[in-house]
């Protein structure tokens, strides 16, 4: 029997990937089933409507939506689904995705999308976040994440500093 998929991580374009690839080493790293796929909102529309409508019956707890510009993708998937969307803001060309970043934060009331910072961080904070929302109601996996923060401390507590000339 196929795995069932946790979290799902879509894109707008195979550009996105270098980005949006943060999101899914953080989901291999914690062991958390997922897929990844390019699911265009303006290009593929349709498959966007099928993605998000099959989302819930799939099982999915949550999407991860990244995409650049005038970045639809997470808002639209949120608009034909409940399962939650973490939309990721991908630096565009020529705004370095501002634009992306205001077309996903500023969803009208009613049907929300949590949104990360534009690039890497965004990418890899939105699969830690579902990671959180997963650890809710798992024990092991809640200790994997504090396990994480800790050599986070670890790491800066043992940073030093070049001395002053
Ligand atoms: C958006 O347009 C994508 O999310 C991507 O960030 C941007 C550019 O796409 P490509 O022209 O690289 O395919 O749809």
């Amino acid at each position: 029997m196929s795995e069932t998929i946790q979290v799902g991580v879509v894109m707008g374009s195979n550009s996105d990937w270098e980005t949006m690839r943060n999101a899914a080493e953080i989901l291999t790293q914690f062991g958390i089933a997922h897929e990844a796929k390019v699911v265009s909102a303006h290009r593929m529309p349709d498959a966007l409507f099928a993605y998000a409508e099959s989302a819930a019956g799939r099982g999915l707890s949550a999407i991860i939506a990244g995409a650049g510009g005038a970045a639809h993708l997470p808002g639209m998937l949120a608009s034909k689904t409940t399962v939650p969307v973490l939309g990721v803001p991908v630096a565009s060309r020529h705004l370095q995705g501002v634009d992306s970043l205001y077309s996903i934060v500023q969803m009208p009331k009613g049907v929300p999308v949590a949104t990360f910072a534009i690039g890497n961080a965004g990418a890899a904070n939105a699969a830690l976040f579902a990671v959180a929302m997963l650890a809710v109601n798992d024990p092991a996996l809640r200790a994997k994440l504090d396990e994480f923060r800790s050599r986070q401390t670890e790491a800066a507590t043992a940073m030093t500093l070049p001395p002053v000339a």
